[in-house]
């Protein structure tokens, strides 16, 4: 009985000490993001939301809505320049169609390897593209990892561009995507990520793309188990906020806010790192058919349309021209 007492006792302070945490938040912003709790993306606005909350002494809180709570990326972003979302946790790719500057390293093959990716991010090519945000009700506020991303399907092996023709993709909800799948022969559906998997199941797409911690964390490879490395794209993740959420803040608080991002940065890239290799001891244990041998050359010349298309503006040629120097 005192034993009972004692739990109950010690389980309604700690309930009271989280109440009470939670209720000395002066402020919690509401961040989404389309991945699982404990997904490198997630993991970092969580590890941002702690570093805040010390160093606001409990004031400031970030509390991640994970898994789509919160909608799609595409909705959600809507809802992050309406502010009714604090904070997003998206892939560049669907703003590609708002931002033009974010369709630049979203282009095909624009980086040479993950390290070149994070290096002009890093730089002023990356700084005018977080500043671009604020034409759109929104602050850029940090970069995130998303890999490379390769296509996989459920038909068959993929050993080169001539096996692309005819199949169908689903690609993120950017025209330039479904520019960039037509132009290797093939016929891309924009959809949701939280539709692919049963499009790939019931056979309304034959496959997608993405790296591999997505191809595993979302279960698509159950569904699509020929995955060919031929890394069209490495797409950055950003960290954006509402306009209207950031420019309620102090200054000072702003300046916590972006700091905090900046420092989840490090952190993220650490997570995801380990994260690929798990995900793809995953995945191959699971029996998925890689393909690793690819000439790249054809997909990377397939691509010239794509980018006479997209890269008009001499703002965006001259960022191009800037990554491409970029050793
Ligand atoms: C993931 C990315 C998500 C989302 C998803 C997709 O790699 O982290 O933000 O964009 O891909 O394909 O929709």
């Amino acid at each position: 009985m005192t034993y009972v007492k004692t739990i109950g006792a010690a389980l309604l302070a700690s309930v009271a000490m989280a109440s009470a945490a939670a209720a000395s938040c002066e402020i919690t912003l509401r961040s989404s993001d389309t991945h699982p709790d404990g997904y490198p993306t997630v993991a970092a606005v969580n590890a941002m939301g702690e570093m805040l909350k010390e160093r606001s002494e409990g004031r400031l809180c970030i509390e991640v809505f994970h898994s789509a709570q919160l909608g799609e990326e595409k909705d959600t972003i809507e809802q992050t320049q309406f502010g009714v979302i604090d904070m997003n946790r998206v892939s560049l790719g669907p703003f590609n169609n708002i931002i033009e500057e974010t369709q630049v390293p979203s282009l095909p093959y624009i980086f040479r390897s993950v390290g070149h990716m994070n290096k002009v991010m890093d730089g002023p090519v990356g700084q005018q593209i977080l500043d671009a945000f604020s034409d759109h009700d929104l602050v850029g506020l940090a970069f995130y990892d998303g890999g490379s991303r390769s296509f996989y399907n459920s038909e068959k092996p993929i050993a080169s561009i001539d096996d692309l023709v005819g199949m169908k993709f689903r690609v993120m909800q950017s025209d330039m995507f479904v520019d960039m799948v037509s132009a290797l022969g093939a016929n891309a559906t924009p959809m949701p990520y939280g539709e692919v998997y049963s499009s790939i199941q019931t056979g309304v797409i034959d496959g997608a793309e993405n790296n591999w911690p997505s191809y595993d964390s979302s279960g698509h490879f159950e569904v699509a188990k020929y995955y060919t490395l031929d890394q069209h794209l490495i797409v950055p993740e950003v960290l954006v906020m509402a306009k209207s959420s950031f420019d309620k803040l102090s200054a000072e608080d702003q300046a916590m806010v972006r700091q905090a991002a900046r420092d989840s940065v490090p952190v993220m890239r650490d997570l995801w790192i380990a994260r690929e290799q798990t995900s793809e001891d995953r995945v191959r244990e699971a029996g998925v058919q890689i393909i690793t041998d690819i000439d790249k050359t054809p997909f990377i010349e397939a691509m010239v349309p794509v980018y006479e298309k997209y890269v008009t503006s001499a703002v965006l040629k001259e960022m191009v021209a800037d990554i491409q120097a970029t050793k």
